[in-house]
């Protein structure tokens, strides 16, 4: 008897910055979404795709959950909640490093309201932390519910474990066919991946409320005639003219180490060379806009 392939959808929840993009990276096995040291760096609902012999599996990588400050931070809570509704596995994630907290107890209870979704807990980060760590978040976080299917520790940054996830997953998965053809890694459109890798160029070495205040908007990607070159213009937006500055750098430098990064992935990703010009634009108190929000696409 062979087998039956198995398909759906899994997502990974936790506070801010524990590692959900940088796991989803790993299984998929592309950068697909873009990660960084500071909180709330994504900002959508990405899908990664990863195919095995036996099944399927999309993945697909929220932003953290935080104590919404802005009426972004409410729109990026409400998204993950929608995903949460509609997958049939969630990886609640937790780091070996860092003791839990009441954030993690919140939203590893808010997990009640998805009944359907079978729920594993992963303690990520294992890489930087003692074995006796490890052991007391295994305890920790085994605690918090009854319901585990599994409770995993792993490293996305060494793949230590990475192989008994995806089993444990795809397991717990339905029976059904492929969602998506062979070789497709993401349905995020070219635009969005290059605005992506932009914000994160942008997001190295800035501080304090500036990550969170910084979007990137894609105005134009265009094959140039007879050369092997694409030429991409995208505004880099931020709520004050300080930011703007800041952003800028002194003679534009900083903004030219920002485009020489970012140029890099996006020559990959579009397989030409690349000109790239950046426009640092000034959208007041965007993230509290409900229009500009809009506009942004949140
Ligand atoms: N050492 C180590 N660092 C990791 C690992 N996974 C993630 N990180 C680091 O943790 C930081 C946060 O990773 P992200 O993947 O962006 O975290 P996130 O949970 O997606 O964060 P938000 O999108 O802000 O909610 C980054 O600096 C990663 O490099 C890991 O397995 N080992
Ligand atoms: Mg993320």
């Amino acid at each position: 008897m062979t087998e039956s392939f198995r398909s759906g959808f899994a997502t990974f929840v936790g506070r801010p910055n524990v590692g959900k993009s940088t796991l989803t990276n790993a299984l998929v096995g592309e950068k697909i979404a873009i990660t960084s040291e500071k909180p709330q760096t994504t900002r959508r609902a990405i899908r990664g795709i990863l195919n095995r012999p036996t099944g399927q599996l999309v993945i697909v990588d929220t932003p953290g959950i935080h104590k919404p400050r802005t009426l972004l931070g409410e729109r990026l809570n409400d998204l993950v909640e929608q995903v949460l509704g509609d997958v049939d596995v969630i990886g609640f994630c937790v780091p070996a490093t860092e003791k839990i907290g009441p954030g993690d107890r919140r939203i590893a209870a808010s997990l009640d309201g998805y009944p359907r979704a079978k729920k594993i807990a992963i303690v990520t980060k294992t890489d930087v932390a003692e074995r006796d760590q490890i052991t007391e978040r295994l305890i920790e976080v085994d605690a918090l519910r009854e319901d585990w299917a599994a409770v995993i520790p792993l490293s996305a940054l060494t793949r230590d474990q990475l192989d008994i996830l995806t089993d444990e997953m795809l397991a717990l998965m339905p029976e059904g066919p492929a969602l998506y053809p062979d070789g497709v890694v993401t349905d995020e459109s070219v635009e969005d991946r290059i605005a992506e890798m932009i914000r994160e160029a942008a997001l190295d070495g800035v501080r304090d409320e500036l990550p969170h205040s910084i979007a990137v908007v894609v105005d134009d990607v265009a094959p140039r005639e007879d050369s092997d070159l694409t030429d991409v213009h995208a505004s880099i937006i931020v709520e004050r003219d300080s930011q703007k500055a800041i952003i800028i750098g002194r003679k534009g430098s900083r903004l030219a180490d920002v485009g020489k990064r970012a140029r890099v992935g996006i020559e990959e990703l579009l397989g030409t060379r690349v000109f790239l010009g950046l426009h640092v634009k000034v959208a007041k108190e965007w993230q509290r806009d409900p229009k500009q929000l809009g506009r942004l696409g949140f």
